[in-house]
């Protein structure tokens, strides 16, 4: 029947349309020493991860450093479940090897904007959150716990809500290009609550409180 095939055609012109709709993905890799916004920020281009490192001035991208598979190991990894705005990521992280090892990134890009590498510091009399000076050092043959009150990852500009029971992937990068790849339980936390003092915009080097 004629008419029949005129609405197969029909069906599969929609299929190809839908196909070609399919995000690119096309990232550059910034320039050594040129000016970015927020400190912890990453990309991964060709196989390098650059980063934004804080700066007195401004912040600035990194060169390049590549990836390569890390022997750090994460265990009892979770994070705080949270609708939108910002959360933290929490674990055992242990490092077998006989050197020690500094975590200088982390990236979930499905879910969050940005992830800072967090300490929580007397500053002034009351504790705050910041961004740790020179990321997150594992000893050699130690290793370090990640927990409200003390180091943790900041997951920042939620671009979706982290409900109870999702298993949220994240990335940890190391200053030698080691990637540390794990999925994350997140559950219902009613601490680590962080709030800017800035007035919420999220662009100042001002310290958090912790509610
Ligand atoms: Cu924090």
């Amino acid at each position: 029947m004629r008419i029949r095939s005129i609405a197969v055609a029909g069906f599969a012109a929609g299929i190809v349309v839908a196909g070609l709709a399919a995000p690119a993905s096309a990232a550059t890799a910034p320039k050594p020493g040129s000016t970015c916004m927020m400190s912890g920020d990453s990309r991964i281009v060709d196989g390098r991860a650059y980063f934004c490192e804080p700066g007195d001035e401004q912040n600035t991208w990194s060169s390049g450093v590549r990836l390569k598979s890390s022997e750090l190991e994460i265990d009892d990894q979770w994070v705080k479940a949270a609708k939108s705005g910002m959360t933290a990521g929490f674990g055992v992280i242990t490092n077998p090897t006989d050197k020690p090892i500094t975590i200088i990134g982390a990236r979930s890009p499905r879910y969050a904007g940005l992830i800072q590498l967090h300490e929580v510091a007397m500053k002034d009399g009351s504790m705050v959150m910041q961004e740790k000076d020179g990321g997150i050092t594992i000893p050699a043959g130690g290793s370090v716990t990640l927990e409200p009150g003390g180091d943790h990852l900041m997951f920042m500009r939620l671009k979706q809500s982290i409900d109870v029971g999702d298993q949220i992937p994240v990335l940890l990068i190391t200053s030698d290009g080691g990637k540390l790849r794990f999925k994350t339980l997140a559950k219902f936390y009613a601490g680590a609550n962080e709030n800017y003092d800035d007035g919420g915009s999220g662009m100042g080097n001002g310290g958090m409180s912790m509610n």
